[in-house]
């Protein structure tokens, strides 16, 4: 039977990881393509009009790009066993660890392949060299990764890699990996027994990054087997299977996580937040440049810069929306726990410019503010 979906990615990229488990613990019916040189151009520039993986292809020719909306497309036509709770806490959290591992946990995950190129150079260059062009010989991969793989390692410092805050990067990562570790030891997935958009999103760097290429790899399995034993389960799920946990519970287990989260990420986002919307105050009705050049951020124990990433607004929205959409028992409850975590004022602040994606472009554009 023909699919009827193929996913074009690559084995090495964060945001396939993320896909790549959400579609087979769906059950569907589907392949996946290396999104090689003549895929980029035959199929993911002409449509998507920029050089991106991964992109969803239907089997009526319809292409969708961005995981958030590609699992959003596939969730909307296989709604059985949602991977999103329906009870507001649950979904809260969820939507807060989606946005983590999308945009936040990307600093390690990039860290673990870059700075420790000289113990794994063959290994990371032989997988864009084969992407690109699976038929070279090894060599020529290795060749051909070097030079494919340059607009990756030069994010570094625009990630806000350096030498200045790499001890700082490390440090809250392995504080992540055991609190990480002692949660898995008790549960399956972070909200029970059932895969969450918060896993998918912390998947996408914790596989293909942080826990496949072999320095981050081994690092994982010795420190928090238990955290690559989640990577395991997440890559070869039981479809549709497992619970939500009861009553709405977050476990305790999660809220160091969350806590750190709301310290180092939010402000971040906050702050993307304010230079969106004056930058659409200069240019009302633009696309917004997906970098707005830097600021300060902070990463544990120290501060540096980083790129001002427009997008990380789209991705908070979500979690905004589902927060500010609570009322009575509910949100006294989200209350609650923000206050514990330390992210009510962020859940509070005033969106001016509402943003929205548009299809054949990665700029955000300004959209409708939602009505409560
Ligand atoms: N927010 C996007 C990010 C996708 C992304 O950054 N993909 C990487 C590979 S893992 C890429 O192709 N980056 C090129 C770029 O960002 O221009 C998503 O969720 O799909």
């Amino acid at each position: 039977m023909a699919a009827d979906y193929i996913l074009y990615g690559a084995d090495h990229s964060l945001f396939t990881g993320k896909v790549r488990a959400y579609m087979r613990y769906k059950g569907l019916n589907w392949e996946e393509r290396p999104a090689s040189r003549d895929v980029y151009l035959d199929i993911i520039l002409p449509n998507i009009g920029a050089p991106i993986i991964p992109i969803l292809e239907t089997s009526d020719g319809q292409y969708v790009q961005d995981t958030t909306d590609i699992i959003d497309f596939l969730e909307d036509r296989h709604p059985d066993v949602s991977v999103y709770p329906e009870t507001p806490l649950q979904r809260l959290v969820a939507l807060l660890l989606e946005l983590y591992g999308d945009e936040w946990l990307m600093i390690p995950a990039m860290h673990y392949r870059w700075s420790v190129l000289d113990q794994q150079h063959d290994f990371v260059m032989s997988e864009f060299g084969r992407l690109s062009v699976p038929e070279a010989s090894i060599e020529e991969q290795i060749a051909i990764g070097e030079r494919v793989s340059k607009p990756f390692s030069a994010m570094l410092p625009n990630l806000g890699i350096t030498e200045d805050t790499i001890p700082g990067i490390e440090l809250t990562y392995l504080a992540l990996l055991d609190q990480l570790d002692q949660h898995f030891a008790q549960f399956d997935f972070l909200l029970g027994s059932r895969p969450s958009i918060g896993d998918y999103g912390l998947m996408g760097p914790l596989y293909a990054h942080l826990g496949r290429d072999p320095v981050p790899k081994a690092l994982m399995q010795k420190r928090a087997p238990n955290v690559y034993a989640w990577v395991e389960r997440m890559n070869g799920p039981l479809p549709l299977s497992g619970q939500f946990l009861a009553h709405d519970v977050i476990p305790d287990t999660l809220l160091p996580i969350l806590k750190t989260m709301c310290s180092d990420q939010l402000p971040d986002v906050l702050d993307v937040i304010e230079h969106n919307s004056a930058w659409l105050q200069e240019t009302p009705g633009g696309n917004i440049p997906r970098f707005l050049g830097q600021h300060q951020f902070t990463t544990g124990p120290v501060t540096g810069k980083r790129f001002i990433s427009s997008y990380a607004q789209w991705l908070f929205q979500r979690a905004w929306l589902h927060y500010q959409s609570l009322d009575g028992d509910a949100r006294v409850a989200a209350d609650t726990l923000l206050n514990s975590i330390g992210g009510r004022s962020a859940l509070n602040v005033t969106i001016h410019h509402w943003l929205e994606r548009r299809a054949g472009q990665l700029e955000l554009v300004e959209g409708q503010s939602p009505h409560f």
